[in-house]
């Protein structure tokens, strides 16, 4: 019989995308995914969310591979025509891409909440989960950096995180609050299990854990907490977290990744590479579950969504006291 209970993943872009796309392959229908808003930005009058929409086009089956990010099959010439006319174009907007901005824009304006819209956008393109927004009030990540402070997009897309950071700050995150709708998915009485997908530990997930009430929502779910390493043998598969943690004095390793998790999680999924570290991860009080993590096709992603929760199902009744 399938196992028709509710599972929460905690999410940021590429990593976060794959693992809840794999969730929904393994065929689990009440799955919500909490997704970082702290790489939104307006550019050229449009509101811009770039790991929601990466959650969302992973999920529609829509999303260029390759890149990461955007639409696969996209076609450029609003850029190329923002060139000749001398805007600028260090952020690329696809043809098709467009289309959601200008659609969220245009709602956010007229008073709708991004959690409204995003759920319009998702049902719209077919994607096989609740894709909820951490919150509705705007949260901007800063990254205080050796040259001062810079918007998370300079600093990644602009700058190519080719600049020594000092720090981070989510700028708006005293006023802004976990949605209803998160805190509804939170509170779910038959939560099978809440999964913290492989996304960067700073910028990714921080922002959602720094909401105000937000860890306590997760801790006071009696679900197991799941957390899986964005980190594969002292390198990020994607993205800057390596590069991050090692100007910020850590070495990235899967036991910094245990270290960032402990006390909120109950169990972490490591890569083979690592299989060395389990025993001082399961010594800082966390399971380890040693397996594949890189996820290079859909039958990886189904594999390790599977595994999660499997992971997750041996580990009820070692949580938190209700
Ligand atoms: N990332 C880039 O490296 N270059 C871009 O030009 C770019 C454009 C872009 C447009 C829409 C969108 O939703 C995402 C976009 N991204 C781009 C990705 C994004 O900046 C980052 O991947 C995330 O913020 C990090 O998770």
């Amino acid at each position: 019989m399938s196992d028709l209970r509710p599972v929460v993943a905690l999410a940021g872009g590429v990593g976060g995308a794959k693992l809840i796309h794999g969730l929904a392959m393994a065929g689990i229908e009440r799955l919500s995914a909490i997704v970082n808003t702290g790489d939104d930005f307006e550019h050229l009058g449009l509101h811009i969310a770039p790991d929601v929409d990466t959650v969302l086009y992973t999920l529609a089956g829509i999303a260029n591979r390759q890149q990461g990010w955007g639409l696969e099959g996209e076609s450029w010439s609003f850029m190329d025509q923002l060139e000749k006319v001398g805007a600028p174009v260090w952020f690329r907007l696809g043809d098709r891409d467009l289309a959601t901005h200008v659609l969220r824009t245009e709602r956010l304006r007229a008073g709708e909440r991004l959690t409204g819209i995003t759920r319009v956008l998702s049902r719209r393109l077919g994607a096989p989960a609740d894709i909820l927004p951490m919150s509705d009030e705007p949260v901007r990540t800063m990254v205080n950096t050796i040259s001062g402070e810079v918007a998370f997009q300079d600093y990644f897309v602009r700058l190519r995180c080719d600049i020594e950071v000092k720090g981070f700050r989510f700028a708006g995150i005293e006023r802004a609050r976990p949605t209803p709708e998160v805190a509804a998915a939170l509170r779910q009485g038959d939560l099978r299990a809440i999964v913290i997908c492989p996304s960067n530990p700073l910028v990714s997930i921080a922002p959602i854990l720094s909401l105000p009430g937000m860890r306590e929502l997760v801790v006071g779910s009696r679900a197991p907490i799941v957390a899986v390493s964005p980190i594969i043998g002292g390198r990020a598969v994607k993205g800057p977290a390596a590069k991050m943690m090692l100007e910020l004095g850590q070495t990235p390793s899967v036991i910094a990744i245990a270290e960032t998790y402990a006390g909120l999680v109950d169990g972490l999924v490591i890569d083979h590479l690592d299989a060395g570290a389990a025993a001082e991860i399961e010594g800082l009080g966390i399971a380890a579950h040693v397996t594949g993590t890189l996820m290079g096709n859909d039958d990886d992603r189904r594999r390790l969504g599977m595994e999660c929760l499997e992971f997750a199902d041996q580990l009820k009744g070692a949580g938190r006291e209700p």
